[in-house]
Protein backbone atom coordinates (compact mmCIF):
# COMPACT_ATOMS: atom_id res chain seq x y z
CA UNK A 1 0.00 0.00 0.00
CA UNK A 2 0.92 3.53 -0.98
CA UNK A 3 3.38 5.00 1.97
CA UNK A 4 3.41 8.72 2.69
CA UNK A 5 6.84 9.54 0.92
CA UNK A 6 5.20 7.71 -2.39
CA UNK A 7 2.77 10.33 -1.78
CA UNK A 8 4.67 13.08 -1.68
CA UNK A 9 7.22 11.70 -4.73
CA UNK A 10 4.19 11.89 -6.49
CA UNK A 11 3.11 15.62 -5.39
CA UNK A 12 6.37 16.65 -6.06
CA UNK A 13 7.10 14.75 -9.66
CA UNK A 14 3.58 14.51 -11.08
CA UNK A 15 4.06 10.96 -11.20
CA UNK A 16 4.83 7.72 -9.20
CA UNK A 17 5.90 3.95 -10.31
CA UNK A 18 4.28 1.12 -7.87
CA UNK A 19 6.46 -2.52 -9.64
CA UNK A 20 3.60 -5.09 -9.18
CA UNK A 21 0.94 -3.88 -8.56
CA UNK A 22 -1.80 -6.04 -10.00
CA UNK A 23 -1.15 -9.98 -9.50
CA UNK A 24 -0.16 -12.11 -12.43
CA UNK A 25 -3.52 -14.32 -12.52
CA UNK A 26 -5.89 -10.71 -13.46
CA UNK A 27 -2.80 -9.19 -15.51
CA UNK A 28 -3.40 -12.32 -17.51
CA UNK A 29 -6.72 -11.92 -17.97
CA UNK A 30 -6.76 -8.57 -18.79
CA UNK A 31 -4.83 -9.06 -21.34
CA UNK A 32 -6.67 -12.37 -22.89
CA UNK A 33 -9.59 -9.66 -22.57
CA UNK A 34 -7.99 -6.57 -24.74
CA UNK A 35 -6.44 -9.14 -26.87
CA UNK A 36 -9.85 -10.20 -27.86
CA UNK A 37 -10.98 -6.94 -28.12
CA UNK A 38 -7.91 -5.87 -30.32
CA UNK A 39 -8.43 -8.81 -32.77
CA UNK A 40 -12.27 -8.57 -33.22
CA UNK A 41 -12.69 -4.45 -33.26
CA UNK A 42 -15.66 -2.66 -34.43
CA UNK A 43 -18.00 -4.54 -35.38
CA UNK A 44 -21.64 -3.63 -37.80
CA UNK A 45 -24.15 -4.40 -34.52
CA UNK A 46 -22.67 -1.37 -32.61
CA UNK A 47 -23.71 1.64 -31.92
CA UNK A 48 -21.48 4.83 -33.84
CA UNK A 49 -20.62 5.85 -30.35
CA UNK A 50 -19.41 2.07 -29.59
CA UNK A 51 -17.84 1.81 -33.25
CA UNK A 52 -16.61 5.64 -32.15
CA UNK A 53 -14.85 3.92 -29.21
CA UNK A 54 -12.26 2.33 -31.76
CA UNK A 55 -9.59 5.02 -32.14
CA UNK A 56 -7.04 4.79 -35.00
CA UNK A 57 -4.12 6.40 -36.16
CA UNK A 58 -1.34 6.91 -38.91
CA UNK A 59 2.73 6.29 -38.62
CA UNK A 60 4.84 8.71 -40.38
CA UNK A 61 5.04 7.75 -44.15
CA UNK A 62 2.27 5.29 -43.97
CA UNK A 63 -1.27 5.44 -44.50
CA UNK A 64 -2.55 2.43 -42.96
CA UNK A 65 -5.31 2.96 -39.96
CA UNK A 66 -3.45 1.47 -37.00
CA UNK A 67 -5.54 0.96 -33.81
CA UNK A 68 -4.07 3.51 -31.30
CA UNK A 69 -6.79 3.08 -28.07
CA UNK A 70 -10.07 1.55 -27.29
CA UNK A 71 -12.58 3.87 -25.02
CA UNK A 72 -15.50 3.09 -22.39
CA UNK A 73 -13.33 -0.30 -22.16
CA UNK A 74 -15.16 -1.08 -18.56
CA UNK A 75 -18.29 -1.98 -20.87
CA UNK A 76 -16.40 -4.18 -22.68
CA UNK A 77 -16.02 -7.06 -20.03
CA UNK A 78 -16.21 -7.57 -16.53
CA UNK A 79 -12.43 -8.06 -15.94
CA UNK A 80 -12.08 -4.47 -16.87
CA UNK A 81 -15.20 -3.26 -14.39
CA UNK A 82 -13.58 -5.73 -11.91
CA UNK A 83 -10.34 -4.02 -12.02
CA UNK A 84 -11.44 -0.69 -10.89
CA UNK A 85 -12.06 -1.75 -7.63
CA UNK A 86 -8.69 -3.21 -7.63
CA UNK A 87 -7.12 -2.61 -3.95
CA UNK A 88 -3.91 -1.71 -4.38
CA UNK A 89 -5.64 1.02 -7.39
CA UNK A 90 -7.89 2.02 -4.47
CA UNK A 91 -5.39 2.77 -2.00
CA UNK A 92 -3.21 4.67 -4.18
CA UNK A 93 -6.93 6.65 -5.59
CA UNK A 94 -7.66 7.45 -1.67
CA UNK A 95 -4.78 8.39 -1.23
CA UNK A 96 -3.63 10.79 -3.68
CA UNK A 97 -7.03 11.51 -5.70
CA UNK A 98 -9.44 12.21 -2.53
CA UNK A 99 -11.42 10.49 -0.05
CA UNK A 100 -14.32 11.51 -2.39
CA UNK A 101 -13.21 9.65 -5.49
CA UNK A 102 -15.07 8.94 -8.56
CA UNK A 103 -14.08 7.05 -11.29
CA UNK A 104 -14.18 9.34 -14.50
CA UNK A 105 -12.29 8.03 -17.34
CA UNK A 106 -11.45 4.59 -18.54
CA UNK A 107 -9.69 3.89 -21.83
CA UNK A 108 -6.59 1.17 -22.89
CA UNK A 109 -3.72 2.56 -24.86
CA UNK A 110 -2.18 0.24 -27.70
CA UNK A 111 1.05 0.41 -29.87
CA UNK A 112 0.60 -2.17 -32.28
CA UNK A 113 3.38 -4.52 -33.16
CA UNK A 114 4.95 -3.61 -36.38
CA UNK A 115 3.78 0.11 -36.41
CA UNK A 116 2.57 1.72 -33.22
CA UNK A 117 1.19 5.01 -33.40
CA UNK A 118 2.53 8.34 -31.49
CA UNK A 119 1.38 10.04 -28.79
CA UNK A 120 2.63 13.49 -28.76
CA UNK A 121 3.68 15.26 -25.56
CA UNK A 122 0.51 16.74 -23.98
CA UNK A 123 -1.59 17.48 -20.08
CA UNK A 124 -4.49 15.23 -20.69
CA UNK A 125 -7.61 17.24 -21.01
CA UNK A 126 -5.67 20.45 -22.21
CA UNK A 127 -3.94 21.76 -19.84
CA UNK A 128 -3.41 24.13 -16.40
CA UNK A 129 -7.17 24.24 -15.27
CA UNK A 130 -7.14 20.31 -14.91
CA UNK A 131 -7.03 20.64 -10.67
CA UNK A 132 -8.98 21.98 -8.01
CA UNK A 133 -7.55 24.60 -5.08
CA UNK A 134 -10.39 24.52 -2.82
CA UNK A 135 -11.09 27.40 -0.97
CA UNK A 136 -12.25 26.07 1.98
CA UNK A 137 -9.91 23.17 3.22
CA UNK A 138 -6.90 24.92 1.27
CA UNK A 139 -6.26 21.47 -0.50
CA UNK A 140 -5.40 20.92 -4.13
CA UNK A 141 -7.15 17.62 -5.50
CA UNK A 142 -5.20 16.86 -8.99
CA UNK A 143 -7.15 14.67 -11.84
CA UNK A 144 -4.70 11.95 -12.13
CA UNK A 145 -4.48 8.69 -14.39
CA UNK A 146 -3.52 5.24 -12.95
CA UNK A 147 -1.98 3.33 -15.67
CA UNK A 148 -1.98 -0.26 -16.05
CA UNK A 149 0.81 -2.01 -17.84
CA UNK A 150 -0.05 -4.89 -19.68
CA UNK A 151 3.29 -5.55 -21.21
CA UNK A 152 6.69 -4.78 -21.32
CA UNK A 153 7.19 -0.73 -22.09
CA UNK A 154 10.64 0.34 -23.29
CA UNK A 155 12.49 1.72 -25.57
CA UNK A 156 11.81 -0.94 -28.42
CA UNK A 157 7.76 -0.63 -27.48
CA UNK A 158 7.43 2.81 -27.22
CA UNK A 159 7.66 3.77 -23.46
CA UNK A 160 6.09 6.81 -22.08
CA UNK A 161 8.26 9.78 -21.47
CA UNK A 162 7.30 12.15 -18.64
CA UNK A 163 9.05 15.23 -17.55
CA UNK A 164 9.07 15.03 -13.36
CA UNK A 165 8.20 18.07 -12.07
CA UNK A 166 6.17 19.28 -15.25
CA UNK A 167 3.03 19.09 -13.62
CA UNK A 168 4.19 22.69 -11.66
CA UNK A 169 4.89 24.69 -14.24
CA UNK A 170 2.47 28.03 -14.74
CA UNK A 171 2.71 27.96 -18.25
CA UNK A 172 2.14 24.98 -20.95
CA UNK A 173 4.73 23.82 -22.45
CA UNK A 174 3.65 20.48 -24.30
CA UNK A 175 2.52 22.07 -27.32
CA UNK A 176 6.16 23.14 -28.20
CA UNK A 177 7.46 19.68 -27.27
CA UNK A 178 4.54 17.79 -29.53
CA UNK A 179 5.77 20.07 -32.48
CA UNK A 180 9.51 19.42 -31.74
CA UNK A 181 8.66 15.95 -31.64
CA UNK A 182 11.85 14.58 -30.36
CA UNK A 183 11.69 12.76 -26.89
CA UNK A 184 15.71 11.70 -25.32
CA UNK A 185 16.61 15.34 -26.30
CA UNK A 186 14.02 17.23 -23.77
CA UNK A 187 15.39 18.45 -21.32
CA UNK A 188 14.50 16.78 -17.92
CA UNK A 189 12.97 14.06 -19.78
CA UNK A 190 12.78 10.28 -18.72
CA UNK A 191 11.74 7.26 -20.13
CA UNK A 192 9.73 5.18 -17.65
CA UNK A 193 10.08 1.64 -18.33
CA UNK A 194 7.61 -0.78 -17.47
CA UNK A 195 6.94 -4.43 -16.39
CA UNK A 196 2.96 -6.51 -16.92
CA UNK A 197 1.40 -5.56 -13.50
CA UNK A 198 3.09 -2.60 -12.64
CA UNK A 199 1.19 0.65 -12.46
CA UNK A 200 2.18 4.05 -13.27
CA UNK A 201 0.17 7.30 -11.55
CA UNK A 202 0.50 10.58 -13.35
CA UNK A 203 -1.05 14.01 -12.10
CA UNK A 204 -3.04 14.96 -15.98
CA UNK A 205 -1.05 18.12 -15.96
CA UNK A 206 2.43 15.89 -16.31
CA UNK A 207 4.39 16.37 -19.87
CA UNK A 208 4.05 13.12 -21.07
CA UNK A 209 4.07 11.09 -24.80
CA UNK A 210 5.43 8.22 -26.47
CA UNK A 211 6.98 8.01 -30.09
CA UNK A 212 5.86 6.08 -32.49
CA UNK A 213 7.18 2.51 -32.93
CA UNK A 214 8.91 0.75 -35.64
CA UNK A 215 9.18 -3.13 -35.40
CA UNK A 216 8.48 -3.03 -32.18
CA UNK A 217 6.27 -5.53 -29.97
CA UNK A 218 2.64 -4.98 -28.79
CA UNK A 219 2.41 -2.97 -25.80
CA UNK A 220 -0.74 -2.04 -24.21
CA UNK A 221 -1.48 0.02 -21.00
CA UNK A 222 -4.99 0.61 -19.58
CA UNK A 223 -5.90 4.18 -17.97
CA UNK A 224 -8.47 5.06 -15.25
CA UNK A 225 -8.81 8.28 -14.29
CA UNK A 226 -10.27 9.70 -10.75
CA UNK A 227 -10.95 12.92 -9.66
CA UNK A 228 -11.99 14.18 -6.15
CA UNK A 229 -16.05 15.07 -6.10
CA UNK A 230 -15.15 18.47 -4.30
CA UNK A 231 -13.21 18.82 -8.05
CA UNK A 232 -16.45 17.59 -10.37
CA UNK A 233 -18.40 20.00 -8.34
CA UNK A 234 -16.36 23.13 -8.62
CA UNK A 235 -15.30 22.72 -12.31
CA UNK A 236 -17.37 20.29 -14.35
CA UNK A 237 -21.13 20.60 -13.38
CA UNK A 238 -23.12 22.33 -15.91
CA UNK A 239 -24.81 25.86 -14.71
CA UNK A 240 -28.70 25.30 -13.52
CA UNK A 241 -30.00 26.09 -17.30
CA UNK A 242 -27.34 24.91 -19.21
CA UNK A 243 -27.88 22.29 -21.47
CA UNK A 244 -24.76 19.10 -20.05
CA UNK A 245 -22.94 19.53 -23.48
CA UNK A 246 -19.04 18.35 -22.10
CA UNK A 247 -20.09 19.61 -18.78
CA UNK A 248 -20.82 16.38 -16.21
CA UNK A 249 -24.45 16.18 -14.32
CA UNK A 250 -24.80 14.29 -11.47
CA UNK A 251 -26.72 11.45 -12.74
CA UNK A 252 -23.22 10.97 -15.12
CA UNK A 253 -21.26 10.92 -11.72
CA UNK A 254 -23.96 8.99 -9.74
CA UNK A 255 -24.13 6.57 -12.54
CA UNK A 256 -20.38 6.11 -12.68
CA UNK A 257 -19.81 5.64 -9.01
CA UNK A 258 -22.64 2.67 -9.60
CA UNK A 259 -20.39 1.13 -11.97
CA UNK A 260 -17.34 1.46 -9.09
CA UNK A 261 -20.11 -0.53 -6.35
CA UNK A 262 -21.05 -2.89 -8.87
CA UNK A 263 -17.05 -3.59 -9.74
CA UNK A 264 -16.63 -3.83 -5.60
CA UNK A 265 -19.63 -6.81 -5.65
CA UNK A 266 -17.96 -8.25 -8.93
CA UNK A 267 -15.09 -8.11 -7.31
CA UNK A 268 -16.04 -9.74 -4.10
CA UNK A 269 -18.46 -12.21 -6.25
CA UNK A 270 -15.62 -14.55 -7.25
CA UNK A 271 -13.45 -14.28 -4.58
CA UNK A 272 -10.84 -11.34 -4.73
CA UNK A 273 -10.06 -9.22 -2.40
CA UNK A 274 -11.25 -5.94 -1.79
CA UNK A 275 -10.08 -2.78 0.08
CA UNK A 276 -13.74 -1.68 1.02
CA UNK A 277 -17.21 -3.08 0.78
CA UNK A 278 -18.96 0.43 -0.55
CA UNK A 279 -17.30 3.84 -1.29
CA UNK A 280 -15.77 4.97 2.42
CA UNK A 281 -18.09 8.44 2.07
CA UNK A 282 -21.41 7.39 2.73
CA UNK A 283 -23.30 9.69 0.33
CA UNK A 284 -21.09 8.71 -2.82
CA UNK A 285 -22.55 5.29 -1.86
CA UNK A 286 -24.98 3.27 -4.66
CA UNK A 287 -27.28 1.09 -2.87
CA UNK A 288 -25.94 -2.65 -4.25
CA UNK A 289 -29.28 -3.69 -6.41
CA UNK A 290 -29.27 0.08 -8.37
CA UNK A 291 -25.46 -0.30 -9.27
CA UNK A 292 -26.21 -4.01 -10.55
CA UNK A 293 -28.57 -2.51 -13.28
CA UNK A 294 -26.51 -0.07 -14.52
CA UNK A 295 -24.58 -0.07 -17.92
CA UNK A 296 -20.77 -0.06 -17.43
CA UNK A 297 -20.36 1.98 -20.50
CA UNK A 298 -20.71 5.12 -19.30
CA UNK A 299 -19.13 8.00 -22.15
CA UNK A 300 -18.61 11.56 -21.52
CA UNK A 301 -21.92 13.48 -22.12
CA UNK A 302 -20.88 14.76 -25.61
CA UNK A 303 -19.54 11.38 -27.17
CA UNK A 304 -22.10 9.91 -28.83
CA UNK A 305 -23.56 13.19 -30.44
O1 LIG B 1 0.39 5.19 -23.34
C1 LIG B 1 0.83 6.19 -23.92
O2 LIG B 1 1.70 6.12 -24.76
C2 LIG B 1 0.30 7.55 -23.55
C3 LIG B 1 -1.16 7.63 -23.51
C4 LIG B 1 -1.65 8.96 -23.04
O3 LIG B 1 -0.96 9.71 -22.43
C5 LIG B 1 -3.01 9.38 -23.36
O4 LIG B 1 -3.72 8.64 -24.03
O5 LIG B 1 -3.42 10.49 -22.93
Amino acid sequence: MLTQEQVQFFRDNGYLKIAGAIGPDEVQELRNATQALIDRGPTEEMTTGQRKDYQYGRVRGSDEKILRRIEYIQGKGDVFVRLLANPVLLDAVHKVVGEQFVPTYDSVVIKMPGHGVEVPWHRDGGGPTMFYDDPASGRRFPAVNFDIYLDEANEQSGALWVVPGSNKDEINRAPELAKQGEYATVPGAIRVDMNPGDMLLHDVTLYHGSPETHGGPLRRVIYYEFRDMRFIDAVHRPAPDEKAGHKWPQEWTRHRLAVLQQALDKRRAVGLEVLFPEHPISNLRVPHEEAAQVSTRVPHPGWED
